[in-house]
């Protein structure tokens, strides 16, 4: 019998990396999906086969974490050995705009789950995807003791759904279990935050189609690791015999600077900074000769400036995995490190924009063996 495994987010960049690591261990996925006016499937497209066909095993359903008929039913009806919640209003900056409505779907949206699941009455595993946010202003490095003190709406509806898993954990005896992500990132990652606009904005100002980057706090200091290893933890927490709260994270922080500055080295530009504050400019400093640069750029260009729009009421200054626990009882250790997440990220939008890039991301993931989906990860540079 296959196994049976319900995401919600299945279209976010988690979502899709799941379903292909399930798919691949045989499971028949089933995913949420919200309605909207235009196709919102496109990280899922290079794995949908028309559910009429026998052989197969992603099937969508229609449904939102406002809608808890809705989700009692499909859990009633599917059946799911394994349910990964992963669908939220996951964007930080836009919570602080949405404050009522990020405690609906990321807050709330995790009880009415837990309370179809629980009425439903099936027995199921269920993944809580909780979030370094929840740490806040606490000092590095963070593990699964470390005290919580969140900075946002979207960090408070968290540390929420964190203690409802729980409270379902020990209130009804549900197999439900935390996983405390550090940031992870890939060439799907939404283009919103950070990693990605800064790797799309390199590729689009080598290209000629962008002039300037705007960016907001580069001091802040996050612990970045590559997505697909990270999903494969959400299913390694649910293969236990016993329920626990795990942090998963790399263990090296760097700031969204030099982030910056090696995303631009990748793609053949030196930068250097002028002024301070809202003055800040990032300027070329040197292009190498083999880059591939539109002849209208120039040493001297300002491509980075600061847009205070960015900036957050409250930041988060400093994330830094301590993921001992999860590298002891899982077995887990991460691969691909901060500066070959970085070079994977901008080959990939250096190539989606018709540029050469210089291979080392296609390589990278092959040295490393990441290719648990018929290297799905590699091909799948969407
Ligand atoms: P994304 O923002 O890429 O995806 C979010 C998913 O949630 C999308 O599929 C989205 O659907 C869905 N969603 C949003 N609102 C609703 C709703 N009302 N009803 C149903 N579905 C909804 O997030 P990631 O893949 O990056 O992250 C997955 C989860 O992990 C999120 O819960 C996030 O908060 C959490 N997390 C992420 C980390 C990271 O670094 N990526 C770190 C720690 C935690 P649609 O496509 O229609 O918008
Ligand atoms: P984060 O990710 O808030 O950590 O949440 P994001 O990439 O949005 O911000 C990281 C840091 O970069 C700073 N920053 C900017 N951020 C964005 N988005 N846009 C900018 O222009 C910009 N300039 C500077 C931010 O201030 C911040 O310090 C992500 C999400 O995936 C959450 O869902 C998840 O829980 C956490 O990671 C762990």
């Amino acid at each position: 019998m296959k196994r049976k495994a319900l995401i919600t987010g299945i279209t976010g960049q988690d979502g899709s990396y799941l379903s292909e690591f399930l798919l691949s261990k045989g499971y028949e996925v089933h995913g949420l999906i919200r309605r909207a006016s235009t196709f919102n499937t496109q990280r899922l497209s290079h794995l949908f086969i028309d559910p009429h066909i026998s052989n197969a095993r992603l099937f969508l359903h229609y449904g939102d974490l406002s809608d808890s008929g809705q989700l009692t039913n499909l859990i009633y009806n599917i059946e799911p050995e394994e349910i990964y919640h992963l669908g939220a209003q996951s964007h930080v900056r836009v919570s602080f705009d949405m404050p009522e409505y990020t405690a609906d779907i990321t807050a709330l949206g995790t009880t009415r789950l837990l309370e179809a699941i629980r009425r439903s009455g099936i027995k199921t595993k269920f993944y809580q995807a909780s979030s370094s946010e929840m740490f806040g202003s606490t000092s590095p490095p963070q593990s699964e003791k470390t005290p919580f003190h969140p900075r946002s709406p979207y960090a408070a509806a968290k540390v929420y759904a964190y203690w409802m898993t729980i409270n379902y954990r020990e209130g009804y005896n549900m197999y439900a279990c935390n996983g405390i992500l550090f940031n992870h990132e890939s060439p799907r990652r939404g283009e919103t935050f950070v990693t990605k606009k800064i790797t799309r904005a390199v590729a689009h100002i080598i290209s000629g189609k962008q002039k300037v980057l705007y960016l907001g706090n580069l001091d802040a200091s996050r612990d970045w690791g590559f997505a697909p290893e990270f999903v494969e933890c959400q299913w390694l927490m649910l293969q236990r015999d016993e329920p626990d709260d795990y942090v998963i994270g790399t263990g090296e922080s760097h700031t969204v600077r030099e982030f910056v500055e090696h995303a631009f080295n990748h793609g053949s530009i030196e930068l250097e900074w002028k002024g301070k504050g809202l003055d800040l400019v990032g300027v070329i400093k040197s292009i190498e000769a083999s880059a591939q640069a539109t002849n209208s750029l120039k040493v001297g260009d300002e491509v980075i400036t600061i847009d205070p729009r960015y900036f957050r009421p409250a930041e988060v200054d400093h994330l830094l995995a301590d993921y001992s626990k999860a590298k002891k009882q899982l077995q887990w250790e991460p691969r691909v490190t901060f500066k070959e997440l970085v070079e994977i990220m901008v080959d990939s939008d250096l190539e989606a924009v018709g540029l050469e890039s210089t291979g080392r991301g296609q390589d990278i993931l092959k040295d490393k063996n990441i290719n648990w989906t018929d290297n799905k990860v590699a091909k799948g540079y969407i």
